[in-house]
């Protein structure tokens, strides 16, 4: 009896899940034979959802992961169509923004607040920055062995213009009591197994993170509302660190008195060994430590890989190139697959933790096969590898020198 039970109970579960993400009733659902999952919504999804560039790249459809095509970067402000998606659960169905709430709490919150969209907008001076953000994740398809998770290549990276208040204002208008160490986050999206209960993801920062001038509570990218995709209405925006931190459709903030335990905080999640392991290797859970500034890092948006150019003519390449919590110093090419570098023209930061755009011209010698490489370095001096960097578990921060390949004819 007790089996059945478990049965039926599973078969109910699993058809709820079913029917809410194809949006559409399964009319025969109660006919599924258990442990038989329905073919689903990706028959019915072969394109990208509104609003995406059509050449954006459509890793997994659930949950929604959409990657940019590195030519597709080329703008200094990325737009929100080139904008790469990264969710880890369900998107929020119904957002009224008029009843939109912000809390904030927690053990080091010397009190509990909510603050409307309207508070926010109205009771806080508003500043605007241009933040980059990368997926701890990015490049994760150049580690061997694979490890899991999307197999992001170069273009998990997006620098926009975002607008909102200071996370450091509004937490002191609660005020942050003297034991205060972090701050998580909680969205409004769900669990991908629809349990309500359960966050997809609710991770943190350190204070001093949390009190940078950069880090915003925003309701506007580019200058308009946030797209739904991207967090609409309110995200919280951290630039320089994992795009995991900057938690989008933002309802709570807490104030810990110890590291955020939310989810995705622990295991492999986000962490990186704390000394080298063997590629495929394994280590306790108390040997790794959590990803913070992202490391030097560029993308070469112009041209496009696979380009043909004319012989004699010289070439104008540029791209961006971003180092986390620093600036990049320099960024070099090179046409001859490292054997020598040309330094590029780099400019400043618009502000701090934006990317830096760069630009060079190279000439050719003969007709052939190029590779163009293109290498930052930060203001510590430490420069991208020209290799696969250290593999880890989770395959994160392969920060390994972006390649185009083009021909002479
Ligand atoms: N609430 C919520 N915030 C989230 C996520 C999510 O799934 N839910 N994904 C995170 C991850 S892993 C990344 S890389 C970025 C992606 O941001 P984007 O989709 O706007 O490019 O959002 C982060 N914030
Ligand atoms: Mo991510």
């Amino acid at each position: 009896m007790k089996t059945s039970n478990n049965r039926r109970g599973f078969i109910q579960k699993s058809v709820l899940v079913l029917t809410s993400v194809l949006g559409s009733e399964v009319i025969f659902a109660k006919n599924i034979p258990t442990g038989m999952s329905i073919l689903g919504q990706k028959a019915f999804v072969d394109t990208l959802p509104e609003g995406k560039h059509k050449d954006l790249m459509l890793l997994n459809d659930r949950p929604l992961n959409i990657e940019t095509p590195p030519h597709l970067l080329d703008d200094k402000i990325t737009p929100a169509d080139k904008m790469f998606v990264r969710n880890n659960g369900n998107l929020p169905s119904t957002i009224d923004v008029a009843k939109w709430q912000l809390v904030i709490e927690g053990e080091s919150a010397k009190t509990r607040k909510v603050f409307t969209m309207n508070d926010l907008k109205t009771k806080f001076k508003s500043h605007t920055y241009q933040l980059t953000m990368e997926c701890g994740g990015n490049g994760r398809y150049g580690f061997t062995p694979q490890t899991s998770g999307n197999q992001w290549e170069d273009g998990a990276v997006s620098c926009a213009e975002w607008t909102g208040v200071r996370l450091r204002d509004v937490l002191e208008s609660v005020g942050i009591k003297e034991d205060a160490v972090y701050i998580g986050y909680y969205g409004r999206d769900t669990h991908l197994s629809g349990d309500v209960t359960k966050s997809s993801i609710s991770r943190g920062i350190p204070m001093k993170k949390a009190l940078e001038d950069e880090t915003l509570l925003a309701w506007a990218m580019n200058g308009q509302d946030i797209p739904l995709l991207h967090g609409y209405p309110l995200r919280l925006v951290v630039g320089g660190w994992p795009a995991s931190v900057s938690g989008k459709w933002l309802t709570k903030i807490a104030i810990r008195n110890k590291i955020h335990d939310g989810e995705k905080m622990s295991g492999h999640s986000y962490r990186i060994p704390i000394y080298p392991i063997e590629a495929g290797g394994k280590l306790a859970e108390s040997d790794f430590k959590i990803i913070e500034s992202m490391p030097v890092k560029s993308v070469i948006t112009y041209p496009k890989t696979g380009a043909i150019l004319q012989e004699k003519q010289s070439l104008s390449l540029r791209g961006h190139a971003w180092a986390g919590d620093l600036e990049v110093s320099e960024i070099n090419i090179s046409i001859d697959f490292g054997t020598t570098w040309k330094k590029c023209d780099l400019e400043k930061p618009k502000n701090k933790l934006a990317w830096q755009h760069w630009s060079a011209k190279v000439e050719f010698p003969q007709k052939g096969y190029y590779e163009i490489w293109a290498k930052a370095t930060d203001s510590k001096g430490v420069a991208q590898p020209m290799v696969i960097p250290a593999w880890n578990p989770g395959g994160y921060l392969n920060n390994s020198c972006h390649r185009i390949a083009v021909k002479i004819a």
